[in-house]
């Protein structure tokens, strides 16, 4: 006969062990749409030793890849990121010479399931509200439930240290904002997030690697936060870049680790 509150117990308990487990990590993410799932999955398979940790805010992981274009559940990658969909074993077609589609709903499942086998522990409807600031470094995130911090609940958050946040938010770039509210100088040409400009899905493929760099002492920005923060231009439904955005960093990083 099964017993309600074992189940109650093992759930509590496993998660509880899960969660006391990270409180002190390498590098925590911000965001689980594809870039920030490819660079989990890239530092994870390139240093398994790592303690590398996402918490995404909605329930559902995979940010905007779900949706296609306008809802048309179809990704368009050019060559570059089609050998990162090669290397994920997620189908693909080409449609024209430099231009592959792919089923979002396979491209996301894909990589996520790849990242989690990598050994990255993602933590859903928990949402990065802060971070930790000592010697004007970044020394790790504050967190809440998202259900706490949406319904504006007065819940103190709690605290997990890592030697690296990467901001893999989307457009919103929330993670630098946060740091921009404090009064701190980012490293981009102004000192302050340019934001993205209007759509250019050549020069936005293009920039976004180089923009996928470090933007406050251990903040480091990857994705569409990449191209928001240093002024890069939105690309729309082309997601090579978010792919080699996240590798990108995930490289950076690991060099830096040595
Ligand atoms: O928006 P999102 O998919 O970011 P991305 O990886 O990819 C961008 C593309 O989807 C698309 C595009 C390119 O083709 O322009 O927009 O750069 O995923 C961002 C994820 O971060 C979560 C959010 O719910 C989404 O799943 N997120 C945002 N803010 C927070 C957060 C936060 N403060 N804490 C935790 N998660």
């Amino acid at each position: 006969m099964l017993d309600e509150t074992i189940i109650s117990k093992a759930i509590i308990e496993t998660y509880m062990k899960k969660l006391i487990d990270v409180l002190n990590s390498d590098v925590a993410i911000a965001g689980a749409g594809p870039s920030g799932l490819t660079a989990g999955y890239y530092l994870k398979k390139h240093n398994p030793t790592l303690k590398v940790i996402l918490f995404e805010r909605k329930l559902s992981i995979g940010g905007g890849m779900w949706g296609g274009g306008m809802m048309m559940n179809e990704i368009v990658v050019q060559e570059e990121g089609r050998e990162i969909l090669d290397e994920f074993d997620i189908n693909n077609k080409k449609f024209e010479d430099g231009y592959y589609t792919a089923d979002s709903i396979e491209a996301i499942t894909t990589l996520a399931s790849q990242a989690v086998k990598t050994g990255l522990r993602i933590f859903n409807t928990i949402s990065v509200e802060d971070v930790i600031i000592e010697s004007d470094r970044v020394n790790g995130v504050v967190i809440n439930w998202t259900p706490s911090v949406d319904t504006g609940l007065h819940v103190d958050p709690l605290a997990i240290r890592a030697n690296f946040l990467i901001d893999a938010t989307g457009h919103p770039s929330e993670i630098a904002h946060i740091i921009e509210r404090k009064g701190k100088k980012l490293l981009t040409n102004t000192g302050k997030i340019i934001g993205e400009g209007a759509m250019f899905a050549d020069k936005a493929e293009s920039v976004i690697i180089e923009n996928s760099k470090e933007v406050f002492p251990n903040l480091w920005v990857c994705g569409m936060a990449a191209n928001a923060v240093f002024g890069g231009p939105r690309m729309g439904p082309i997601f090579g870049g978010m792919l080699l955005s996240g590798k990108s960093v995930a490289e950076k990083i690991l060099q830096k680790i040595g």
